[in-house]
This record gives C-alpha cells, structure tokens and sequence, in this order.
C-alpha cells in the first residue's frame, strides 16, 4: 500500500499555503533598508535640478562644507577625478551620476551631501549654489527629431541627434503584399503615457567599506543583486571578491528596483571616502520624479482584413521617449524590449514592426513596469487594434478574437516575429470569461439601456507574454547570459535552506520555492527556509523582473531538488540493502518495488548522507542547479470590463470585471490570486487615474501623489478570478509559467475598450490613458479622439 504523503497537507505543489513572510511584515518585523542602522552611519542627501534642460555654468559647495555636521559634499567634478561621473546604463548608454556639463531632465542628480544627519544634509544641499544657463526643454519623440532641435546628448561624441536607435523586426515586404490583397484596411494611434511604479518602500542604500579588510558591503534595494555586484566591480573597478550586495526585504519593486541609480553609487563613493557607512534613502517626490519611468510610446499601426475577418497581417511603428539616458534594463538584443510579442497570441501570417528610439529632457525611462520589457505596450495595442479592426468590420469583439486565436494543437507556435510560443487553450478561455460575464445577456441590456440614453460598455482584452528570460542563446544583459540559479542544502534532520538568484519583492518566493522543495522531495514545507538576496551566500543568478522567478529559477529549484533525490536513493538502496534499481520514489519516500511496506523516509536518507553513507560516497546532502530555460513560458489570460459611463460627467464606474488566467501549473493558488489582484489593481490605476506628465518647459506634472494616484481598496472594484483552465508549460519541470505581471500587461486594454464600446455611437476611436472623466466628456461632447498625453494635448 502506498504511503506517499499527502502534498496538499505538507505544503507542496498546489497548496494555498499562507505566506511565511508576512508573519514578519504584518507585524511591523520587516527589516527594510532604511530598518538598518550600522555604527557611525552617516546620511546622505541628493541635490537636485530645478530645470530640464541647462547648462551648468559653475556649482559652489562652500557654504555647504561649511554647515557643522557636515562630512563631504560631493560633485561632478569630484566625481569625474575619480572617473565616475558617469555610469555605463544596462542598455549599452551612459548616465550622468552627479552632472558635470548640463542637467538633462528636472530631478537630475547634481551633488550630494554626507552629514550627521538626514536633515542636516538636506539643509546644506540648499547652500550649494548652482548656476545654470537654460536650455529648450524637448518633451516628446516629435519635438526630438524636429529640425534645429537641440542636440541633448552632446557628451556624446558620435551623437548629432537626439535618435538612440531605429531598429526593426519581421516580414517588410511580405507585410506588403498581404496589405496589397486586404479587403480593409484598420488603423489606430495611439500613446501609453508614462507610468511610475511606485512601489510604497522608495530607493536607498548603505554603502559600508571598511579599509582594513578591503572590503565593500552595501545593503540596498535591489531585485538583481548579483548584476548590481558585477556592475560596480566594473564601475568602480573593486575586486568582485570584495564587494558584498545584501538586498533586505524589500517594499515593493515592480521594475522600480531593477535600474543602477547615481544615489547608490554616491553612497558607496562616499563611504569609501569616509571609511563610514553612508545611508541614502530618497524620498517620495524623488523616487517619482527621477527614479525608472515605464512606457512613454506612441505606437501607430494598421491590420490588414479579410472580409470575413481573418488578419492577414499588421504593420507597427514605435516613438519611443526614453529620456535622457537610455538606460532600459532588458536583453541587449532588442532594442524596444519584447514589443514585437504583440499579436503572438493571433494567427497573423506576416508583421512588420519598426521602431524609433529619442532621448528628451525627461528621467530616464523605459523600465518596464510590471511587464516583461514592453509587453504591455504590445498587449495594450494588440487589443486596442483587435477592437478598432472588430468595429470596422462590423463584427461581434469575441467572435473576431475567437476566429483569429492560435488553435490549441497549433502549438508549438511560431509567431510573425519569431518568437515560438508554447501551448495555450485560448479559446476555452475566452470561453469561460464570457460565460462569467453573462456576454449576450449583457449585450442585450447594453442595446436596451441605450434606448433610455444610458452608456454601458464591455470590453475584453487578452494577453499572452513571453515570460522567464532567458534561454541564454537569445537573451542577455550587458553581455551576461540569462540564466538562474538554486541552491539545496539538507541538513541532518531533514530540515532543508534553499536560495536562489532572484530576489522577491512581495511575490512570496520564501513560500513558493519551499512549496517546490516540498513537491520533488516530500520535506514538508515548513521544513524548508528560503533565503535571497546577498551575494555572499546565494548562487549567481539575474534576479527577479520580467516574472522570471517561476520559469528560471523555480526550475532550478526543481531541478535541484531532483539532483538530491538522485543522491538519497543511492543512500536509500544503501540503507535498505538493496540495489538502486529495485528503489522506488513515493512523495517522501523510498521503498523496495517487491516489498512496498520496506521503506526509508527523505529525511532518514538525509541522516544517512552525515552518519551512514556506503563507502565511497561522499557524504554530505546539498547540491546547486543552474538552469537555462529551453524556452520562454507563454501564459495567456483574457480580461473582460463591463462599464457604466456617465454622458453628462465623464465619470465611468466598473459595474464588472472577469479575469481567466492560465499560468499552466499553479504553486501556490492563493498567491497566484494575488498576484492577478494586485496586477488588476495597476491595470486599472493607469486606465483611470494616473498621469504624470511634462509641461513645456520640461516640469514633471504629477510628481507628488495628489496628481499621480494609487488606488486603495475604496477605489478599487471587485475581481472575479478564474484558475479553471492550466495548460501545463510543456518545458517547465513543474509544468508552470510566469504569472506575475500578466494582470498589469493585459488589463489596461480592458477598461479603455469598455469605456470606448459604452460610446461606440460617437464615432471616437481613441482616447488616451489615462481616462479622466474630463477627457471622456469632452470625447463624448465633442465626438472627438483624446491623445497625447494630459494635460498637454499633442495637437495644442
Ligand atoms: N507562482 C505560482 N504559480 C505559478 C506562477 C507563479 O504559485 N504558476 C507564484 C511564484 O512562486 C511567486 C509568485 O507567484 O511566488 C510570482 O511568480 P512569478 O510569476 O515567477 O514572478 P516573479 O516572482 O519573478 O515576480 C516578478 C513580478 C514582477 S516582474 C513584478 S514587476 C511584480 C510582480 O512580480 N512586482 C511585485 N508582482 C509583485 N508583487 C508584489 N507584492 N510586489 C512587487 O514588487
Ligand atoms: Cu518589468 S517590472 Mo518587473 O519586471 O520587475
């Protein structure tokens, strides 16, 4: 008789399992950067520009040294005598740390101050006497590539323009001939404003170098604490060996936390100076106004239709604004991030997709918040396009997503831009949102409400994202492969510690990777401790962004797990004196294929690997994977938005919305919810409320959270979740795919696509996000397309 345990009770695969961090974090016992104090810490302060876009004619710091309680105030021109003024970015550019010549967007880093105290700093950073000759603000692709426009970057030798890159992907000429023979043809433009990650913990570091032992720890925020090592062994040329990165708990990261920022570098200078540790922690306005902006394109594109409403094929083109350095974190190959996965979830037989690099007197941008580099910019478009094409053709929005899905046996697929997609049931879950929703019922009360002058709307969006970066022949940062790591150590009794390269931020990996351990080994899960996050001690992996955790590392972890049970059956067959090959594997246990009930548990194997191993073997249980995924995992989900709009304000209400996710194999369910919770939540902040913007002259409007808005539980509406359909990832060893971001990326289009089906009678074809009730109503007043970003009109 099998006496296999029982994985739900223990805690393995598929256990909604309560997460273990948040016995800490509820009770106030995180342990955040700005948690750390060290002896004799100083504190650090940044002074920032006013201006966009100004030369700097002379910076004088000596009423600032003179303030008591001051220790060093740092410039660019220090900086540079140490060549570090500027940083390489991890997109191939450079980035100023402290500026030397000009500032290039408001908010840029021009000196720091290192004193007793936080306050002290701050104070003399006002005495620091900067004077600045001002330049034309350029605030958009447009105003970049205008003739006469000023050159931003002219530190750069080779750059007369303010162009970083034209790049391109697909079938130029077979998209051609595809419109050639198209019965119609649908365009749509339009621009994904800005968006701030926001997470609530902001940016900081300790820097502590200590001169007798050489060697360099700094505690931070980072989600990549391994790359931040090699990028300051290469920065600041110090041994690899020396330098220490330790990343606390972190609050929050959602891609805020991937980019390398001159407060860090300052930090660490400054210590290595001071033979102190240094503190830099930024506050609210800074991490808003300078800190790794998302999005920031306009995206212009057409499909071409057959009549009865197959694509044939679609045609993009992308300005992108990254600002003023180009300092995207994403693999080196593609310039525009991931954007060319738009459409992969469709059946297009050819695409061609262009796309136009600027730099502008704005923070550097183009991380990508809670998407997979730039997915969300596909995926936004993507749905938009398949409404814009629906309408146009006159069709039922599900019918025509249905007919052009990727077939369930088609997979694997190879989309119109190369990526090859692995499995997905699409269909089915178009199937089981639309059947939530009540899609013809609410049909019916759609058409009846407009009898009475009342503006319902639906929306639907899908998505399908390339997530676990890398396979490492394709994907790369700076050179370093992707790839990532686990780490399996069993002790005596059983009891395991498991680390890995990445590094959560809130995701629950300390849960999730013991809940694998669980599943390939029977150790019940709390028995397993999960550890991230200091170089040190974790294997070498590329962190966590881009939902890659899942699909690298908790394969490694699987993968890991599977190498240590290779080893406790040979302890196993020792220990039963029988050969490795009559040794059978039930959940926690080993036992004779002749006699079941002769058996020895995990935990007896991980004894026997200290205090009985057969001769030869060397004793021990522990064991490190790194794992190169085959390919990326493709999760699919489709987002449906039911919306009330009132005509007379503009204001819009959520009446419903259903999520059908499909993340193959889900680890933990709970947290898989939450993950889509959260994810909803932002989709439907940037749809509504948030907007951060620039005014002519380069200010960042919507710099403090009364204009940039993050919604609470009052203003957020209610989700239906739906986890019926999994499609196993095909080369996943635990058959999972990512799932962390997937809600953000696809449910943006959602809402705008309900608002705008609630108004279809208008004739507006487009309005930007984010939808305030002022840009609906005049949409609605006007009959009139909304773009650019608010409040500064493109055409104004
Ligand atoms: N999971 C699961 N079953 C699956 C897939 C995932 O149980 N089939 C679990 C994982 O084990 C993990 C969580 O769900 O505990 C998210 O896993 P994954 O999709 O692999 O994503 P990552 O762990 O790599 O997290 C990154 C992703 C990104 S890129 C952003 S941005 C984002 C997001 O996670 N930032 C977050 N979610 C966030 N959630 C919180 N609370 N805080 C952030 O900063
Ligand atoms: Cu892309 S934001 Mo997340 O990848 O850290």
């Amino acid at each position: 008789m099998s006496q296999a345990l029982d994985e739900i009770k223990i805690g393995g695969l598929g256990a909604s399992r309560k997460r273990v961090e948040d016995s800490r974090f509820i009770r106030g016992k995180g342990n955040y950067t700005d948690d750390i104090t060290l002896p004799g810490m100083l504190h650090m302060e940044i002074l920032r520009s006013p201006l966009a876009h100004a030369r700097i004619k002379s910076i004088d710091a000596s009423r600032a040294w003179q303030v008591p309680g001051v220790h060093l105030v740092l410039t660019g021109e220090m900086m540079a005598t140490r060549n570090l003024a500027w940083m390489p970015t991890l997109s191939y550019d450079t980035q100023a740390v402290l500026a030397t010549d000009k500032v290039r967007f408001q908010g840029q880093e021009v000196a720091c101050v290192v004193a007793d105290d936080p306050y002290i700093a701050k104070d003399a950073c006002e005495l620091i006497d900067v004077e600045y000759e001002p330049l034309p603000a350029i605030v958009n692709p447009e105003q970049a590539v205008a003739d006469g426009a000023p050159v931003i970057r002219d530190d750069k030798e080779n750059q007369h323009d303010n162009v970083i890159y034209d790049w391109a992907v697909g079938d130029a000429e077979g998209t051609d001939r595809a419109f050639a023979q198209a019965d119609k043809i649908s365009k749509l433009r339009l621009h994904y404003p800005r968006s701030h990650p926001s997470p609530i913990e902001c940016c900081g570091s300790i820097a502590d170098y200590n001169r007798s032992t050489s060697k360099l720890t700094v505690y931070m925020t980072t989600q990549a604490p391994h790359i931040i090592r090699a990028a300051v062994a290469l920065v600041a040329e110090l041994p690899e060996h020396m330098i220490r990165i330790i990343s606390p708990d972190i609050g929050g990261g959602f891609g805020n936390k991937v980019p390398v920022y001159p407060g860090y570098v300052c930090s660490i200078l400054a210590s290595i100076l001071l033979e102190r540790p240094v503190k830099w922690i930024e506050d609210k306005s800074g991490n808003l106004i300078s800190t790794g902006f998302a999005r920031d394109v306009y995206l212009d594109g057409e499909m071409a239709l057959r009549s009865d409403g197959k694509i044939l094929a679609v045609r993009m083109h992308a300005d992108a604004d990254h600002g003023a350095f180009f300092s995207d974190a994403q693999p080196s190959k593609f310039k525009i991030g991931l954007l060319h996965s738009a459409f992969a979830a469709y059946d297009v037989p050819v695409a061609y997709l262009t796309a136009r690099g600027t730099y502008s007197n704005k923070a550097p941008g183009g991380v990508a918040y809670r998407c997979s580099f730039r997915v969300t910019e596909a995926m936004f478009f993507q749905e938009r396009m398949m409404q814009a094409a629906a309408d146009d053709l006159g069709m039922d929005q599900a019918e025509f997503r249905r007919m052009n899905f990727v077939p369930d046996e088609a997979f694997p697929h190879r989309t119109p831009f190369g990526f090859l997609t692995d499995s997905g049931q699409y269909a089915r879950c178009l199937d089981v949102g639309l059947k939530a929703v009540g899609y013809q019922d609410f049909r019916r009360q759609q058409e009846e409400a407009r009898g009475r002058g009342r503006l319902l709307g639906l929306g639907i969006s899908t998505m399908t994202e390339p997530l676990g970066a890398g396979n490492s022949r394709e994907y790369d940062i700076l050179g370093i492969k992707m790839f990532d790591s686990a780490e399996l150590k069993v002790h005596i009794t059983g009891k395991a510690i498991v680390r890995t390269g990445t590094r959560g931020q809130g995701q629950g990996h300390e849960t999730t990777w013991a809940q694998i351990v669980s599943h390939e080994l029977g150790i019940p899960a709390e028995d397993v401790v999960v550890e991230e996050g200091d170089t040190d001690t974790a294997p070498f992996g590329m962190g966590t962004y881009a939902s890659r955790s899942t699909p690298v590392a908790g394969a490694a972890v699987a993968m890991v797990s599977r190498k240590i049970r290779a080893k406790a059956r040979k302890l196993a067959a020792h220990l039963l004196e029988a050969s490795e090959e009559d040794v059978e594997w039930e959940l926690g246990r080993f036992y004779i294929r002749s006699a079941p009930d002769r058996g020895v548990t995990i935990q007896e194997c991980a004894m026997a690997a200290y205090s009985n191993m057969p001769d030869g073997m060397e004793p021990g249980l522990e064991n490190t994977a790194y794992y190169d995924p085959p390919n990326l995992t493709w999760p699919f989900a489709v987002y449906i938005v039911t919306v009330e709009v009132d005509p007379q304000t503009g204001v819009w209400d959520v009446l419903n919305m259903v999520a059908v996710d499909d993340c193959g194999i889900r680890i933990n369910p709970m947290i898989v919810e939450g993950q889509i919770m959260g994810g909803l939540t932002e989709a439907y902040a940037m749809a509504s409320m948030q907007f951060i913007t620039f005014d002519a002259e380069g200010n960042c409007v919507g710099s403090n959270y009364m204009d940039y808005l993050l919604p609470t539980a009052w203003e957020t509406p209610g989700f239906e979740l739906h986890g019926e359909v999994v499609t196993p990832c095909p080369h996943h060893p635990i058959g999972a795919k990512g799932i962390g971001e997937c809600a953000a990326v696809g449910g943006p289009a959602a809402f705008v696509n309900a608002v705008l089906d609630a108004i279809k009678g208008t004739g507006v074809r487009n309005i930007d996000m984010p939808l305030l009730p002022d840009r609906v109503w005049e949409a609605i007043t006007y009959r009139r397309d909304i773009s650019g970003a608010p409040p500064v009109h493109a055409d104004d």
